[in-house]
């Protein structure tokens, strides 16, 4: 998957596979990365300080909504809950409820397994009842979870609004994918971004510290250690915009300057203000998200919501 993992199980067969992926992609018109490859060790850490800048509000919004969803989920689940944290980055989150939730086991899942074992390494001496295991899966593709690997009643947990970098129609197939791996008294407890004014949509993908910028350009320093591309991250702007049609936050690169970029057996020539397509987060409104997940087998069981609306938390039942 990446040269900071040296040692993990990885699917011989794909890397090439992805290899020819991302150039195909790069050498497509338009140009696009999938947001997947933002998360090297450096982009987690840099998408970590995305959630501390003012203008980011979802982590911090969801924040608010988290301990109550976690509160009503243990008195109505009771004790004893698998939380498996789909896309765990720090494990921030999962910190903060298991002590209310008060679960046996916690399954962090993350791209980055180099990233995500030392996160589950940090906070695991805070929670001495919970055993913790961190796996590595690409939650993009078809992934699933034995049931030696999660046993027991699994509450899977998708917060951040993760589900917005899929299209409407991949949000669902992720849906159906995460039902046909939480077994048959599974939950799953979702994060979603709601649809708002576009300027605090926008500030909160272009912050004025340029986090998100570092984050964006970053992608191609990863992009050079794995397909050995020579992109210099310093020729490319980072634009941010709402494409209200759509309902979703795209973001891109944009070439400073006219200039080649080369990789092992090919190069392609991006013209002065040419953009690399690198992120879609997509905006539901409540409703909206309700249907997606009805359409994928859920039965919604609770929302929560901030005093805004800017931000809602799903409660779901596969049964
Ligand atoms: C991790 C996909 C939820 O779309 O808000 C944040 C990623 N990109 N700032 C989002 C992201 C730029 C984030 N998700």
């Amino acid at each position: 998957m990446d040269d900071e993992s040296p040692g993990e199980i990885v699917a011989a067969a794909t890397a090439d596979e992805e290899v020819r992926e991302i150039l195909r992609r790069l050498d497509s018109q338009p140009a696009s990365i999938a947001p997947k490859y933002f998360y090297d060790r450096l982009g987690s850490a840099l998408f970590a300080a995305i959630c501390e800048t003012p203008e980011y509000y979802p982590t911090r919004t969801e924040a608010v909504i988290l301990p109550v969803a976690a509160a009503a989920i243990r008195d109505r689940l009771g004790r004893g809950l698998t939380l498996v944290d789909l896309g765990a980055g720090d494990c921030r989150k999962s910190d903060g409820i298991m002590p209310v939730l008060d679960c046996a086991r916690y399954v962090a899942i993350d791209i980055s397994i180099a990233f995500v074992r030392d996160a589950v390494a940090a906070i695991e001496p805070r929670h001495p009842q919970v055993v913790m295991t961190a796996l590595g899966r690409d939650l993009s593709r078809d992934w699933t979870l034995d049931e030696e690997e999660a046993p027991g009643q699994r509450l899977l947990f998708y917060p951040g609004s993760s589900i917005g970098n899929f299209t409407p129609e991949l949000a669902v197939a992720f849906l159906r994918r995460a039902r046909a791996n939480a077994g048959a008294d599974g939950k799953l407890l979702i994060g979603v971004d709601l649809v708002k004014d576009r300027a605090i949509l926008e500030a909160a993908y272009d912050d004025r510290l340029g986090v998100t910028a570092a984050f964006n350009r970053n992608v191609l320093n990863h992009l050079n250690r794995i397909v050995g591309t020579d992109f210099d991250p310093m020729r490319w702007r980072h634009v941010a915009l709402f494409n209200e049609a759509l309902s979703r936050i795209e973001m891109h690169l944009e070439a400073c300057t006219e200039h080649w970029v080369a990789w092992p057996g090919g190069r392609r020539h991006f013209d002065g203000g040419e953009r690399i397509h690198t992120e879609n987060s997509y905006k539901y409104t409540p409703a909206g998200f309700a249907e997606k997940l009805e359409r994928a087998g859920w039965r919604v069981s609770d929302r929560w919501f901030d005093e805004n609306r800017w931000f809602a938390m799903f409660l779901a039942d596969a049964a």
